[in-house]
């Protein structure tokens, strides 16, 4: 395995000494090692893979120096469209090291939703004519293929990515943890708001331990699974689902299940969510001020104001609440509707340790929800 230290003490000796990223399970300690190592104005953590993209070429073109940008290989489809009409050698040819966490390798078990990704990571590079190396597990040679990489970036002014299999780091343990003792965990806000929905109501949970945890509510309460679509991948669009369905559904009340990470990936759905002002539409965020789910490390989420930000996009109700009696005030307010509602939970950060997944597959799980919809 390679130690963090080295990969980012050789990647400064070649002179990149800039990150941004979105954390990613895989990288989790990578990335643990770069948030506590490098300082906030060299290491921005992005709205999303393309935000960061987008970074590194803002800062190439400030400093003529190349930045690293870390990513899921989820986050390959949100730098796409950078990658290919910003950095790209027939567009301005601008030079950024991709660090590429390779989940759902061929061979290697992952879970449903990394299938599909990790069957596609490399032939993306290949489309996109990107130069690419899946970084060796042995210090040595991985120092070899980053100093490959870093001569052909500065020959060619390309981009250069750097695949990365499961276990190639050791471990690094995040330090720099930005603590929040808010009364509840983010369990037992889903737990409240689960049991508070109607019997025809239906919930749409985002990517990672918050559609876990409404599963295992669900089992622990002893329902069925088919009102919740729980979005395994598409991080970011569980909003947009939710509207897709209350648009069509308007006798029906849906749910947004959201995280803070989520929602800022693209922040812009919410302006759409209030455009079309759905009365059956409530949008719950449960900020814990981090990707939790990846390893914790900390998103915007509790520097800024969700509810002033969707009052300000036309949302009709906006509430906030941080413990358990003002989140069963809020629940009845929703109960008299005057939807579309924005409710910010702010919950502590962590997880039950022996928390399960779906044990449905995401085909069972669509095909229940759609039966559900259309009974009425
Ligand atoms: C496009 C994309 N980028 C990154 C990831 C990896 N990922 C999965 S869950 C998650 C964090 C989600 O954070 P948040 O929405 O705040 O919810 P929390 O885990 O804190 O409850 C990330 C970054 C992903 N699945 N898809």
């Amino acid at each position: 395995m390679i130690s963090p230290k080295f990969f980012v003490d050789k990647l400064g000796s070649l002179g990149i000494d800039f990150f941004a990223g979105v954390p990613d399970s895989l990288l989790k300690n990578i990335c643990a090692y770069i948030s506590d190592n490098i300082d906030s104005s060299h290491n921005i953590i992005a709205a999303n893979e393309g935000g960061a993209v987008g970074l590194a070429a803002g800062y190439h073109l400030a400093t003529g120096r190349i930045g690293c940008v870390y990513m899921q290989n989820s986050g390959e489809g949100n730098a796409i469209n950078p990658l290919a009409s910003l950095t790209d050698k027939e567009v301005y040819n601008i030079p950024v090291l991709l660090l590429i966490g390779w989940r759902g390798r061929p061979g290697v078990h992952d879970e449903p939703q990394h299938v599909k990704q990790g069957k596609i990571t490399t032939g993306l590079l290949n489309t996109l004519g990107i130069n690419f190396d899946v970084l060796s597990k042995e210090e040595d040679k991985a120092a070899k293929q980053i100093e490959k990489a870093v001569e052909v970036m500065n020959e060619t002014n390309e981009v250069y990515a750097l695949v990365i299999e499961k276990d190639t780091f050791d471990t690094h343990v995040l330090q720099n943890v930005e603590k929040n003792d808010f009364a509840m965990t983010r369990e037992e806000a889903i737990g409240l708001v689960a049991s508070s929905m109607g019997s025809c109501d239906v919930a749409v949970g985002t990517t990672g331990m918050i559609s876990r945890e409404l599963f295992e509510y669900r089992e622990g309460a002893g329902e069925g699974h088919e009102r919740d679509f729980l979005t395994v991948g598409a991080m970011g669009h569980a909003s947009q689902i939710a509207l897709g369905i209350a648009l069509m559904k308007p006798e029906r009340k849906i749910w947004c299940f959201d995280g803070d990470g989520a929602s800022i990936m693209h922040m812009g759905s919410m302006a759409i969510v209030s455009g079309k002002t759905p009365d059956n539409y409530v949008h719950v965020i449960f900020n814990n001020g981090a990707h939790d789910s990846v390893g914790g490390q900390p998103t915007v989420g509790l520097k800024i104001d969700f509810p002033l930000i969707a009052k300000a996009v036309g949302y009709k109700n906006v509430l906030s609440v941080d413990d358990r009696r003002t989140l069963e005030d809020a629940l009845s307010t929703i109960k008299g509707g005057g939807g579309p509602v924005l409710l910010e939970i702010k919950v502590r950060k962590g997880n039950r340790k022996d928390l399960g997944r779906p044990t449905t597959t995401p085909v069972q799980n669509k095909e229940a929800l759609m039966k559900f919809l259309e009974k009425q």
